[in-house]
């Protein structure tokens, strides 16, 4: 065999190879950065069924959540790791002893509750905005049950309530 089809037949081969690698040995994807966040608010905020859609779980069957439960939310560049602490008013006075290693806040309220129950979740809310271990974090608030006609528009949570008084 001459020296140039020797080289041509190297070279296919080292062509073939390269694609084949490239087709089915790509490897695991790189791993997404996973991140802790706390999820807190009143019972009944819909804290539960937020992470649970976003899960692409069903809403069926869904109990007020006793103590805390975690989930891991995907999300297409991070995972989050989202502790939801259950907010009946005997488990949420225990709220800041799960704080700790927390990396964001999402805090859930019911924008169709009544007066009294929108003060009481601002109180948590400020208590929380607050607190030591969770002040420097990033920190969404979530307007939830905007789908009630009775719900308050995101912009009326944020102007007449959320703000210190
Ligand atoms: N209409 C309406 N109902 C909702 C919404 N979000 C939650 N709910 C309902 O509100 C109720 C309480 O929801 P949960 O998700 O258990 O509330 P939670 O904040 O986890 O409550 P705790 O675990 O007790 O702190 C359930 O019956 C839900 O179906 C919403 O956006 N709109
Ligand atoms: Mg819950």
């Amino acid at each position: 065999m001459s020296e140039h089809l020797q080289l041509s037949l190297a070279l296919c081969r080292i062509g073939l190879y390269t694609c084949f690698r490239a087709l089915c040995c790509k490897g695991p994807p790189p791993p997404r950065p996973e991140y802790d966040v706390v999820c807190i608010g009143l019972t009944g905020a819909g804290k539960t069924s937020l992470l649970s859609r976003l899960c692409s779980e069903g809403s069926d069957g869904i109990v007020p959540t006793t103590g805390f439960s975690i989930k891991a939310v995907p999300f297409p560049n991070a995972i989050l790791n989202v502790k939801e602490l259950g907010g009946a008013d005997n488990i949420k006075k225990y709220w800041s002893r799960y704080y700790q290693g927390s990396q964001g806040v999402v805090f859930v309220l019911d924008s169709a509750s009544s007066d009294e129950d929108l003060e009481a979740a601002r109180n948590e809310l400020h208590s929380a905005l607050q607190h030591p271990q969770l002040c420097t974090l990033p920190f969404l608030i979530l307007a939830n049950h905007q789908d009630k006609p009775a719900a308050r528009t995101p912009n009326q949570v944020s102007d007449q309530w959320l703000l210190p008084k």
